[in-house]
């Protein structure tokens, strides 16, 4: 089956049934279907077809669901783009998807406009689930980002499997606040959303001044959240806190490690043990908790129903096998091939397996760091920072921090005078906000061992003396 066979469980089948909430309005299942099927004969129109790219580099509004919707019934390939990426980020991903269209908030008014006029249904299409859905870019080692092509049967069986294993229903109500652009709330949120037919609340974005408020008003039973959003959540005044959690039925946590301690105090202040579970863009959800047995602080769960998990010997690093597994890199042959070993997946996660089955995560075997749930290769701004004129050599380490897990700090052994200020500012028109180094620390040389590569776990000191 292909995707849309899928969603008109909730499109069609509950067509009369209200399905989104966005903006302060209520729209039905029936009211979706028909905005992304004039939205798809607007595409059209444009010349978007079976195969094209359709970029979306738009905020979470009910237009990018619109064009989500209306990708996946043209056979056409969405491709999310981070909402905070800047110029030089977006070029690399407008060379490299070739999309046949760019959709920015600038040009939104004119496709709806388009889209006005156009009839409510569209035919379907004779899709294969093998079909590619989307392209999502992951931050690649090498400093430029890499298109993981997830296929309409990727989608599928990770919507199964977290609708199945976290019993999610038409009864919930589902808040939805993490952006639209990563597979945490697409592949995850929206697609859970569509097959169980539930209500979901959509916000721009989350806002931890308004959240709890936000809770309190729409009552959900179903939250996703990154570990920097729950423990943003710990600062809601205990009494909400309570009648937030007596209305809760399940709290899931991805994206990052959730720290142990921010599992209790959470269970203490709502009530709730946090379901923490564990995915990447190029597998969707691979392991989770169990919602009926042990949640267990640290530990990542076991692996979800059509998952296989191996752990490498020599290295430690987990490999995976499964429906769920996406089918390689766009345009990248080499590197799909170096992603893989014997049909298995490298993961670059490493991980431990307790005697009864459960996972848990010990880093990567790359220097990724997770701020707020967002990935950030060092590499890529290393080389940012090594193309500007006063810098002579760059390393950038990720440093622990209470509310984002870690955040980037940049060492520099600069060549002549070098303002920090100065290099923040180039960063900050350049760069993603989340990849911005939070300091800049001057070093005389960069510690480097006898085969020249930097020491990173010696920057502090070196900064020190
Ligand atoms: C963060 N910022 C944003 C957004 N989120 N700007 C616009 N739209 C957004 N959606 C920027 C802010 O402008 C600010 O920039 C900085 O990030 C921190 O924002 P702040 O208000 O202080 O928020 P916070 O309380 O620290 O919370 C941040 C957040 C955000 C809401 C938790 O980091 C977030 O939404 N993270 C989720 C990312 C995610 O979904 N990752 C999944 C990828 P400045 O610092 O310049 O002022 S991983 C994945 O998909 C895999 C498969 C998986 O396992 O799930
Ligand atoms: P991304 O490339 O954005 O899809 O991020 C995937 C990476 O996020 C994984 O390889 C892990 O390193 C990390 N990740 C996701 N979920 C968890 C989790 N529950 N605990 C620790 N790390 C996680």
């Amino acid at each position: 089956m292909n995707l849309r066979q899928i969603f008109d469980l909730s499109l069609v089948k509950r067509r009369d049934q209200p399905g989104l909430e966005w903006g302060g309005s209520v729209y039905t299942f029936g009211e979706l279907d028909a905005r992304s099927n004039r939205i798809a004969h607007a595409l059209r129109a444009r010349g978007l077809t079976q195969g094209d790219r359709l970029c979306v580099y738009l905020a979470n509004r009910i237009e990018f669901i619109d064009l989500f919707l209306a990708a996946i019934k043209l056979g056409a390939i969405f491709v999310p783009v981070n909402i905070l990426y800047r110029e030089r980020e977006l070029s690399h991903i407008r060379a490299d998807a070739e999309p046949k269209l760019f959709v920015t908030e600038a040009e939104l008014p004119a496709l709806i406009a388009e889209a006005e006029s156009q009839p409510d249904t569209l035919e379907s299409l004779p899709l294969e689930g093998d079909a590619p859905a989307a392209l999502v870019y992951t931050s690649g080692t090498t400093g430029t980002s890499k298109g993981a092509i997830l296929t309409h049967n990727n989608f599928s069986a990770n919507a199964m499997n977290l609708t199945g294993c976290w019993q999610i229903t038409d009864r919930d109500r589902f808040l939805l606040a993490l952006p639209l652009f990563h597979v945490h709330a697409l592949g995850n949120g929206v697609h859970c959303w569509l097959v169980s037919g539930c209500r979901m609340r959509l916000l721009e974005r989350f806002e931890h001044q308004t959240a709890a408020a936000v809770f309190l008003d729409f009552k959900p039973t179903l939250f996703f959240g990154v570990p920097t959003v729950y423990v943003r959540l710990l600062e809601t005044a205990l009494d909400a806190a309570r009648e937030i959690g007596a209305r809760m039925r399940l709290f899931v946590s991805g994206s990052a490690p959730l720290p142990a301690h921010v599992l209790e105090e959470f269970r203490e202040k709502f009530g709730h043990t946090i379901l923490e579970r564990y995915g990447m863009t190029e597998t969707l959800m691979n392991i989770s908790n169990p919602y009926a047995g042990a949640r267990r602080p640290g530990s990542v769960g076991m692996p979800l129903p059509g998952v296989s998990v191996r752990i490498d010997e020599s290295t430690g690093e987990l490999l995976l096998k499964g429906p769920n597994v996406f089918t390689g890199y766009w345009k990248r042959e080499d590197a799909t091939r170096e992603a893989f070993v014997d049909g298995w997946f490298k993961t670059g996660d490493i991980a431990t397996r307790s005697a009864d089955g459960y996972y848990t995560l010990h880093g990567r075997r790359s220097d990724l760091i997770i701020s707020g749930g967002f990935n950030i290769y060092p590499r890529e701004i290393e080389e940012f920072l090594m193309e500007q004129p006063e810098v002579a050599e760059a390393a950038v380490v990720g440093e622990p921090d209470r509310v984002r897990g870690e955040i980037p700090i940049a060492y520099l052994a600069p060549r002549g005078i070098c303002d920090c200020s100065v290099l923040e500012a180039r960063c900050r028109e350049k760069l993603a906000s989340f990849k911005i180094p939070r300091r800049f620390e001057l070093v005389e040389t960069l510690p480097r061992n006898a085969l020249g590569k930097v020491q990173k776990h010696l920057l502090a000191r070196a900064s020190q003396s």
